[in-house]
């Protein structure tokens, strides 16, 4: 029996694994991916976690890891080579303080897309407020990320080497980028010419979005004063 990866293929977080697992040459995961057309949670996801969320990896002794992280951290251990963490103690710790940033941000972006996009309408309460101080603080851990990735002396963020903090990263402007249709903000020159870089490999390729999702989607940046644009 092997390993099965529940995943939404184009989701925010989810996609985190599934670019990891390309860069990484597995393919040996089984892979069921949910669909959200007959709504959602689908019944079968809510049996899997009370957190309905996905990804959720199941190892072959019945393990279920619910988290992104704990899931690329888990997969890490199991397929070391090629390294996607950092060789050292220290280069491990620059990658986990990318991640956190990055982590951060998704969090924030998740919020303004709740708060602010006609995509959620109706299915939460919308506040203008809450998805403006949630874009802004999206933007500022892009500048954080920006700033820490210019530290580095190397093609990817944090070193010579792809890490799962590359994943984790493109998994989320991609994301807002393509589904939503919020750029980059200006003055991240860095992160500019490492997501254009990292958007070329193959692991990147755009997944396919729902075509009911994108027509809505695509509103979020006027749901926001353009000066955070
Ligand atoms: N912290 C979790 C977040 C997972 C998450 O929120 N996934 C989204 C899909 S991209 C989801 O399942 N949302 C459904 C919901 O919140 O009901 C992780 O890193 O795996």
């Amino acid at each position: 029996m092997s390993m099965t990866l529940y995943e939404l293929e184009w989701g925010l977080y989810p996609r985190r694994v599934g670019i990891y697992l390309a860069e990484k040459g597995v393919a040996d995961i089984d892979r069921i991916a949910f669909d959200i057309s007959a709504g959602w949670p689908p019944p079968e996801l809510e049996r899997l976690s009370p957190l309905a969320t996905v990804p959720i990896l199941r190892t072959e002794d019945g393990t279920l890891v619910r988290s992104s992280i704990a899931i690329l951290e888990y997969l890490e251990e199991r397929y070391p080579s090629p390294d996607m963490l950092g060789a050292t103690p220290e280069l491990r710790a620059r990658t986990r303080e990318l991640v956190a940033v990055i982590d951060e941000a998704a969090l924030q972006f998740g919020i303004w897309c709740h708060k602010g996009s006609p995509a959620f309408a109706g299915r939460e309460e919308q506040s203008r407020e809450a998805a403006t101080i949630a874009a802004d603080a999206y933007y500022g851990r892009l500048r954080l990320l920006d700033t820490l990735a210019s530290e580095t002396a190397g093609t990817f963020l944090a070193g010579d080497g792809v890490t799962i903090a590359d994943c984790i990263a493109m998994a989320t402007l991609q994301f807002a980028e393509k589904l939503y249709g919020v750029p980059l903000p200006e003055g991240c020159a860095v992160l500019r010419d490492w997501y254009d870089m990292f958007s070329n490999r193959a692991s990147a390729a755009a997944p396919s979005y729902p075509k009911p999702l994108l027509a809505v989607a695509q509103g979020l940046p006027n749901a926001c004063p353009p000066t955070l644009l």
